[in-house]
């Protein structure tokens, strides 16, 4: 904290720094000191961005966002990857400089940096999110078993970041195996009653994010352990929802709604049953490091 702290300062101090060199104190007269910072940060960060995936739920939500906010005129959205999004922002925490980009909750980036998310009063990135569970149309029928589970399974942001930083270290099998064996009475009311099969194959699917791989582990060893053959298929949102749709997956524990992914929903949802959310409480958005003195994206200035 007083690490981040001073260097806050050191950072508030450069930016006047080059700002008095610039000698443009005419031109800005009629700007507040904040807005200079700003206008400076715009070029500092060459009006970018550091986006992820372009077949994100997050990627559509910033693209609109540019376009919604007429303060963020001539800002770009850098698509790339989530690995490539989390190098780049540890490398700017490491050197201390601005970096804005599209982030989520729950994620291991808020245990590791102090991240802020800027306001969005427009709130083009939804307000609270939450994750849902969906089946295929006929799943109860021909699977009462695992429906029931599917149906019962919910847990809290706290417990997939658990499953997500403990998979840092060990594989992801083993991360959901170690939550499984801590909470033991969440499985036993989630499988209360269920009958065992043997050998029964169903097919989940899911989006190739850490916050997914986590649910979706868990769910692929609590149905194994209930006597099911699991195959756990990471695709993009795009494919998640046709898969379920098209009957061609069982169910999935990947969506995010109602904004991150409620065009694909929108799309699906006749096709597709909604058992309800797993998780509560998710958020996505523009985050930054604490140190940047810039609290909402309305801050931000247009290129000029
Ligand atoms: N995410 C993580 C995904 C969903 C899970 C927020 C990066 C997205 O589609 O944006």
């Amino acid at each position: 904290m007083v690490k981040l702290k001073s260097i806050g300062i050191t950072l508030g101090l450069s930016f006047a720094v080059l700002l008095t060199g610039c000698g443009n104190e005419e031109d800005a007269q009629d700007n507040g000191n904040a807005d200079e910072d700003t206008a400076n940060l715009g070029e500092e960060l060459n009006y970018t961005i550091t986006g992820i995936e372009p077949g994100a739920g997050t990627t559509e939500l910033a693209r609109n966002t540019l376009e919604e906010y007429e303060n963020l005129e001539g800002w770009e959205l850098q698509e790339g990857s989530t690995a490539g999004m989390l190098t780049t922002l540890g490398e700017a925490i490491d050197n201390e400089e601005p970096i804005i980009v599209t982030g989520w909750t729950p994620h291991w980036m808020f245990a590791s940096y102090d991240l802020k998310y800027l306001e969005d009063p427009k709130e083009t990135f939804g307000g609270a999110e939450n994750i849902n569970t969906i089946a295929r149309l006929g799943l109860e029928e021909d699977m009462p078993s695992a429906y029931k589970i599917l149906d019962r399974f919910q847990w809290e942001p706290e417990d997939m970041e658990e499953v997500m930083l403990n998979a840092q270290d060990v594989s992801f099998e083993e991360a959901a195996q170690n939550w499984l064996e801590d909470n033991q009475d969440k499985v036993d009311e989630w499988t209360e009653g269920v009958e065992k099969v043997d050998g029964k194959q169903i097919e989940l699917v899911s989006t190739p994010w850490d916050t997914e791989r986590s649910s979706g582990t868990v769910m692929k060893i609590l149905l194994e352990q209930q006597g099911f053959d699991v195959t756990l298929t990471p695709v993009d949102p795009a494919i998640m929802f046709q898969a379920v749709a098209n009957a061609e997956a069982d169910a999935s524990l990947a969506p995010w709604l109602p904004i991150t992914h409620g065009s694909f929903y929108e799309k699906h949802k006749d096709n597709i049953i909604d058992l309800g959310e797993n998780l509560t409480g998710a958020k996505i958005g523009m985050v930054v490091p604490e140190y940047m003195d810039i609290d909402s994206i309305e801050d931000l200035q247009p290129k000029e």
